[in-house]
C-alpha cells in the first residue's frame, strides 16, 4: 500500500528502487501535519517505544528508552566513500563507493520486512532561502519521522515546493537494520550490531544501517547538515559548520553576532542559551549546533542556523546551568531519550536538580534509588525539541539569509594549557588555531572519554572530505573578503583546572558572558591585549568580575600562558600537522613555525 507520491520523477524512481529492495509492507508520503504526527505518537506508545509523560507536566512529550549498545555516534562505522581514498583523507575511515554499495545493497535486501517505510521531504535552512537545501530521508522507523519533525522543517509544503521547482535534493536512506521476517515480532528499539553510516559526498547521498541514534538516523542532521554539506560548501565556495550562533546585545544597545565551534557534549548548547550573569547584557539564540556561512553582498559572512529543533544533551541541564533549556523543553512537543523517567510520568536526569527523586526509572527500564552507584540517565542522554519554544530564540533566526557574524570562537575542553581567552592576530591565525583545536573526548561518541584528540573546527567527525582539504578551504575563505570585513577569531577554554588542586579556575556558564563582553569590547576597539606567543590575551584586570567571588589572581591562573605546557602542546600539533601529511596548507606550517619562534624567544 502506498500513500500519494510525486511529480519529481527522480524522486518517484529512488522511491519506487528502495521499496523494492528493502520489501516494506507499505510506504507512507509524510506530510508533516500535526494529525499525522499524534497518530505516529500513538503507534509509538503502543508499540511500546514510547511512554507518554504527564501532559500536565510535559504536554504532548515523550521518553524513549534506546537499546543500551545504541546510544551515540558511531564514528568508527562512520565512512566517506568518494571515489578516491585521499578526496576523503587521513581522519575519516574510507570505503570505494562501489564496494560500499554492494555491502550495504546485501544489507538493505529485504530489510523492512514487515515494516513501514516512510518517506520524508525536508529542507534544511529555510524554504525561502536564496538556494533551498533540499533532502529526502526514507526510513523505517516512526521515532525517526517524529523526530526528524522536530528537527527539520518536513512534509508536503517541502514536497510541493520541490516539484515546482524541479529541484534536487539530497537522498538520505535509512533503515534500523531489524526485519520483521516470518512475523518476527518488534522490539521496543529495534536496531543491529551491524552499523554503517555511509556518506557518498560526490553523489550527495547517504546510506545509514543499523541504528536509531540521532546522529546516525536523523539524516539532516550531521549527515546532511555537515558531512554532505561541507562538501557541496567547498565546491560552492560556502562554509558548514558545527557552531552556535549567538546574538550578544550589549548595555548600549549593540547587537553582535557570535559563531562558535565546541566538540559535541563540550556546552555548545549552555553557551548559546547563555543566561549572562553580567547586567545590562542580554543574549539571545539564533543557534546551538550547526551554522551555514556564506559571503553577503556587503562583503560580510552570514550564517543561517539550518535546523528546526534542538538536540541537547541532557545531563548538566538544569536550571542553575540552563534555565532556557529548561524553559523549552517544559513547554512540551519533545522526546527523551536515555533519560529517566519519575514515578508521576515526569524526566530527570542528573544535573536537572541538586537532589534526585526518592525512586525512578533509570535509562535501562530497572527500578533506581539515589546512591545506588548507577547514573539515571546516559551520559549521552538528550532532549529533542522544537526550537522556536526557547524563549530566547532570536526573531533573526527567521531571517532565510542569516545574521552578519562579528567574531568566531573555537572552545575544547582542555584541562591545562589553553587559556580562558585569547584572540587570533588575523585570519590565517585564527584558521591555524581552528585546525589545532583539541579537546578530551566526549560521550557523543562511542569510544574511550577524557583523552585528548585534535579536533580541527569541532569538524573531526564531520569533515565530508580530507581535512587538509577542508584547512585549505578556510584559508580560502579569508581571500575572499577584505580583512575588516572577515569576523575575529578567538580560542576559548572554560574548562581548565587548577595546577594544586584540580578544580576549575573559571565558573563558567552564565558567567562566561563575562568573556564575551571582554571579546565585544575587543571588536569595539576599547578592550587592550597583551601580546603572547600564542596570541592576544586579556590582562586579568581586563576581564570584569564585577559581583564574582573572584580575585584577580585567580584570573591570571585562568588566563596564564605556560611556556612549558605550551611546548609541549607543539610538539603535539606536529605530530598532528604529520598526520595531516602533504594537504596541510604551507600557511598553517608557517604558522606553526611562527609559534616555535614566539615561544624560544
Ligand atoms: O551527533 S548528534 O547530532 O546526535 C549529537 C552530537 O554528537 O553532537
Ligand atoms: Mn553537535
Amino acid at each position: 500500500m502506498t500513500t500519494s507520491g510525486t511529480t519529481n520523477a527522480e524522486l518517484q524512481a529512488w522511491v519506487d528502487d528502495v521499496a523494492a529492495l528493502t520489501t516494506p509492507d507499505r510506504v507512507v508520503w509524510v506530510t508533516g501535519t500535526e494529525e499525522e504526527r499524534d497518530e505516529l505518537n500513538a503507534a509509538l506508545v503502543a508499540s511500546g517505544t514510547f511512554v507518554k509523560l504527564d501532559e500536565a507536566k510535559k504536554p504532548n512529550s515523550y521518553w524513549a528508552a534506546s537499546d543500551p549498545s545504541d546510544v551515540a555516534r558511531v564514528e568508527d562505522r562512520t565512512f566517506i566513500a568518494s571515489e578516491k581514498r585521499e578526496d576523503a583523507g587521513p581522519t575519516n575511515n574510507w570505503m570505494a563507493p562501489a564496494e560500499l554499495k554492494a555491502i550495504m545493497t546485501d544489507l538493505y535486501k529485504g530489510c523492512m520486512t514487515g515494516r513501514t517505510m516512510y518517506v520524508i521531504p525536508f529542507v534544511m535552512g529555510h524554504l525561502e532561502a536564496d538556494v533551498p537545501m533540499y533532502g529526502v530521508e526514507i526510513t523505517d522507523s516512526a521515532y525517526v519521522v517524529v523526530s526528524m519533525r522536530i528537527m527539520a522543517r518536513i512534509g508536503t509544503p517541502v514536497l510541493r515546493a520541490m516539484e515546482e521547482r524541479q529541484a534536487g535534493f539530497v537522498k538520505g536512506l535509512h533503515s534500523v537494520g531489524y526485519p520483521l521476517t516470518d512475523g518476527k515480532a518488534d522490539v521496543k528499539w529495534p536496531c543491529s550490531d551491524t552499523k554503517y553510516i555511509a556518506h557518498f559526498p560526490e553523489t550527495r547521498e547517504i546510506w545509514s544501517y543499523g541504528s536509531g541514534y540521532g546522529g546516525n538516523a536523523l539524516l539532516g542532521k550531521k549527515c546532511y547538515a555537515l558531512r554532505i554539506a561541507s562538501a557541496m560548501a567547498r565546491d560552492e565556495g560556502w562554509m558548514a559548520e558545527h557552531m552556535l550562533i549567538l546574538k550578544l546585545t550589549s548595555p548600549e544597545g549593540r547587537d553582535h553576532y557570535i559563531a562558535g565551534a565546541f566538540p559535541s557534549a563540550c556546552g555548545k548548547t549552555n553557551l548559546a542559551m547563555i543566561d549572562p550573569t553580567l547586567a545590562g547584557w542580554s543574549a539571545e539564540m539564533v543557534g546551538d549546533d550547526i551554522a551555514w556561512m556564506r559571503f553577503g553582498k556587503d562583503g560580510r559572512l552570514y550564517a543561517v542556523n539550518p535546523e528546526f529543533g534542538l538536540f541537547g544533551v541532557a545531563p548538566g541541564t538544569g536550571d542553575k546551568t540552563n534555565p532556557n533549556a529548561m524553559r523549552t523543553v517544559e513547554k512540551g512537543n519533545s522526546i527523551f531519550t536515555n533519560v529517566a523517567l519519575t514515578d508521576d510520568g515526569d524526566v530527570w536526569w542528573e544535573g536537572m536538580t541538586d537532589e534526585a527523586p526518592a525512586h525512578l526509572t533509570d535509562w535501562k527500564g530497572r527500578d533506581w534509588t539515589p546512591g545506588n552507584g548507577e547514573l539515571s540517565s546516559h551520559p549521552n542522554s538528550r532532549f529533542c525539541t522544537p526550537a522556536k519554544q526557547c524563549p530566547m530564540m532570536a526573531p533573526e533566526y527567521d531571517e532565510p539569509n542569516g545574521v552578519p557574524i562579528d567574531a568566531i570562537l573555537f572552545g575544547g575542553r582542555r584541562k591545562t594549557t589553553v587559556p580562558l581567552v585569547y584572540e587570533t592576530r588575523d585570519w590565517n591565525h585564527g584558521v591555524f588555531v581552528g585546525a589545532t583545536l583539541s579537546s578530551e573526548t566526549t560521550a557523543a561518541a562511542t569510544g574511550a572519554v577524557g583523552v585528548v584528540r585534535r579536533d580541527p573546527m569541532a569538524m573531526l567527525p564531520f569533515i565530508g572530505y580530507n581535512a587538509g582539504d577542508y584547512m585549505g578551504h578556510w584559508l580560502e575563505i579569508g581571500k575572499q573578503a577584505d580583512a575588516s570585513k572577515l569576523p575575529r577569531i578567538y580560542q576559548v577554554n572554560w574548562f581548565r583546572r587548577d595546577k594544586e588542586d584540580g578544580s576549575f579556575l573559571w565558573p563558567g556558564f552564565g558567567d562566561n558572558a563575562r568573556v564575551l563582553k571582554w571579546i565585544v569590547e575587543r571588536l569595539d576597539g576599547t578592550a587592550e591585549a597583551i601580546d603572547t606567543p600564542v596570541g592576544l590575551v586579556p590582562a586579568p584586570e581586563a576581564i570584569d568580575t564585577t559581583g564574582l567571588d573572584m580575585s584577580v589572581e585567580q584570573v591570571a591562573k585562568a588566563l596564564e600562558v605556560d611556556a612549558a605546557e605550551w611546548q609541549a602542546e607543539v610538539a603535539l600539533i606536529d605530530e598532528w600537522f604529520a598526520k595531516i601529511g602533504d594537504t596541510l596548507p604551507s600557511q598553517l606550517k608557517d604558522e606553526l613555525a611562527t609559534l616555535k619562534a614566539h615561544l624560544d624567544a
